[in-house]
């Protein structure tokens, strides 16, 4: 149908650039597209931008509908940039296939990074768009996508969220006095950067020990992305949680979840429900502490895909234990506690740390005073 068009010609550097740049438009989409992927795409005609689009907050419309309706006309004989296979199924929520979209609008080649894990998606929408003629090209900036889809990818083949684990320190690996009063361990520019972090993942997690000891509001409270506040969740096996916390009193603007174990009492639960707060149960471990794969399952079937756990040590090294920290960000500040505290890695969590068998460095970055470094999962 196509076959008279000319081959596009190929230039490796300007590929390299516009997936870049569909990368990073992907990326200011997370933590508001669950329980879809946050997927960038551009079109690009005669080595010019035309059309520029990102998965809108809630999944849809999908990026590829609106790079393609940005570009209008000058989509015909253009190239799409996506950073995942576009998609080939109706949804039940109404959207039109991006695939159909793609063919429709006249694009001559597909430059894709990665296929959709989604099975009812994977390789159907790339191999659909091939034989209706588009060239299709997969892989550039494969790397980068499969780490930006990392919650959707889990989510789609393991059933379970990916988790980013953050953990502040001070300069001796304390996370709180011996006392467990509550103490500032990170400085400004830690704090702004973490409230970035909160505003790309989909939900907060916490151990309800640290509720009770700190009262947090887990909310985005930086200029600009006062909206950005993801969903909070919080481990509570016993039903704990106070009516009269932040969390609570805070929940009819931005949603709150409970996680209980079977056993916990009714009352505290009709009390929290009262107040606007979703709460949901799982079983117990055979130790007593709450099942945390039932509980990231249950998480994932609601649409979470990426959860940012800042916990605490405790629920910290549960998730590293089973294999269920993806991320992990240790802050550490310039200051030392200068007498026995909490640490905030224990033992273990610190031996995994150094076994490229279970964690490799990803990074390490400087805010202010604070120094962050991120390992990642060697799974
Ligand atoms: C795309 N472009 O921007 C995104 C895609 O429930 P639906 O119909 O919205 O579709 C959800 C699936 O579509 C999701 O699980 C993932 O496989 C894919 N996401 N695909 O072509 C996009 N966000
Ligand atoms: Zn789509």
């Amino acid at each position: 149908m196509r076959g008279w068009t000319a081959v596009p010609v190929v230039d490796p550097a300007a590929e390299r650039r516009f997936m870049a740049e569909a990368l990073a438009l992907g990326r200011t989409g997370l933590g508001r597209t669950w329980p879809n992927p946050s997927v960038g795409s551009l079109v690009v005609k005669d080595g010019v931008v035309v059309g520029r689009g990102v998965t809108q907050p809630g999944g849809r419309p999908h990026a590829e509908a609106i790079a393609l309706e940005a570009a209008g006309l000058a989509a015909v004989g253009a190239t799409l940039y996506v950073t995942l296979e576009p998609c080939s199924h109706r949804s039940v929520r109404g959207g039109t296939p991006c695939l159909e979209h793609t063919i429709l609008s006249g694009v001559r080649q597909v430059v894709s990074a990665i296929d959709d894990p989604n099975p009812h998606i994977s390789g159907i929408g790339h191999a659909l768009l091939r034989s209706a003629g588009v060239l299709v090209r997969v892989g550039e900036g494969g790397a980068k996508a499969r780490e930006d889809h990392l919650g959707h990818i889990l989510r789609v083949r393991e059933g379970r969220p990916m988790v980013t684990l953050k953990l502040a320190q001070t300069a001796d690996g304390y996370c709180a006095p011996a006392d467990g009063s509550r103490m500032q361990i990170s400085g400004e520019a830690a704090m702004r950067e973490v409230h970035l972090l909160r505003a790309s993942h989909d939900a907060i997690m916490v151990g309800i020990g640290t509720v009770l000891s700190d009262d947090p509001q887990l909310t985005v409270r930086l200029p600009g992305l006062e909206d950005r506040s993801p969903l909070r969740v919080v481990l509570d096996s016993a039903l704990r949680l106070p009516l009269t916390s932040a969390l609570v009193r805070t929940a009819a603007v931005v949603p709150v979840v409970v996680i209980a174990a079977e056993d916990a009492p009714a009352e505290p639960e009709l009390r929290l429900r009262d107040q606007g707060v979703e709460v949901y149960r799982v079983g117990r471990e055979p130790d007593g502490r709450l099942d945390l794969p039932a509980a990231l399952r249950l998480l994932a079937i609601c649409g979470i895909t990426r959860i940012f756990s800042e916990g605490g040590p405790i629920v910290a090294q549960s998730l590293a234990e089973r294999g269920l920290a993806d991320r992990l960000i240790v802050s550490t500040a310039d200051h030392a506690l200068g007498a026995a505290g909490t640490l905030a890695l224990r033992p273990e969590l610190r031996a995994a740390l150094r076994d490229p068998a279970r964690f490799r460095l990803l990074a390490t970055a400087r805010h202010g005073s604070d120094v962050f470094t991120t390992y990642g999962s060697a799974a």
